[in-house]
């Protein structure tokens, strides 16, 4: 019976990354530059969007989205709000996105209109890992309210993303969070990721960050 299990699980991973690799071919044939952003409710996944779009317009970069939420549109009207195009994907019961979901997101997106796609997945430390969608880099977004040992209780998250952004620094002192323990757990789990501080409030960061995507 174990052995049943993990075979079906093989299946469903190799059949979704088959559409991941689809979905990047699409994207690249658009020259759309696409990147998943992770992390627990809350971290500050939203925002981060909300911050980097203007950032990106600076240097000339048109933004678009993909708001992944269980239900609802709460996310997706304060992407839209940016001036950017999105698309609202809803799970259902399901606690994150897959290729085929976003498959269908990118029909409804003006692809020839943007250069830079942020897929915000559902807000889960867990089950997004297995899960590619065919970005071409993985954003992982913790906040310092999650306790510090929000990283070392996930490791799988760190290790398939490039950078891992540590956010609501502005309110580490009234939690008690060690940051340097944070980005120090980061660091064991996946010695290649770019590490950053944010407070998304206030945007700062955010610089560094768009930088680091850009790269
Ligand atoms: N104090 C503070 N609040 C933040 C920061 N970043 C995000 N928030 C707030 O945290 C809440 C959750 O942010 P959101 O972007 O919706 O998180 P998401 O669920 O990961 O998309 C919102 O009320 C934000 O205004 C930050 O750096 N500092
Ligand atoms: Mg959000």
């Amino acid at each position: 019976m174990h052995h049943i299990d993990v075979s079906i699980e093989k299946d469903v991973y190799a059949a979704n990354n088959r559409i991941a690799h689809d979905n990047a071919h699409l994207l690249k044939e658009h020259g759309v530059r696409a990147f998943d952003l992770l992390g627990a409710i809350g971290s500050g996944k939203t925002a981060l969007i909300e911050k980097m779009v203007p950032e990106l317009a600076r240097r000339g970069l048109r933004g678009g989205a993909i708001a992944g939420d269980v239900y609802g549109d709460d996310d997706f009207r304060r992407i839209v709000a940016t001036g950017i195009p999105a698309v609202n994907a809803n799970t259902g019961k399901e606690c994150h996105l897959d290729a085929h979901l976003v498959e269908h997101a990118l029909e409804d997106l003006p692809l020839r209109e943007i250069d830079i796609l942020f897929i915000e997945n559902v807000g889960n430390m867990v089950c997004p890992t297995d899960f590619l969608l065919g970005a071409e880099k993985r954003i992982v977004v913790v906040s310092s309210t999650e306790g510090d040992d929000v990283v070392n209780k996930h490791p799988m998250m760190f290790r398939g993303s490039t950078i891992g952004i540590i956010n609501k620094i502005d309110i580490a002192p009234l939690v008690g969070a060690d940051l340097d323990r944070m980005e120090a757990d980061m660091h064991r789990y996946n010695p290649e990721i770019m590490v950053f501080r944010t407070n998304l409030k206030t945007g700062e960061g955010v610089r560094a960050v768009v930088d680091a995507i850009l790269r």
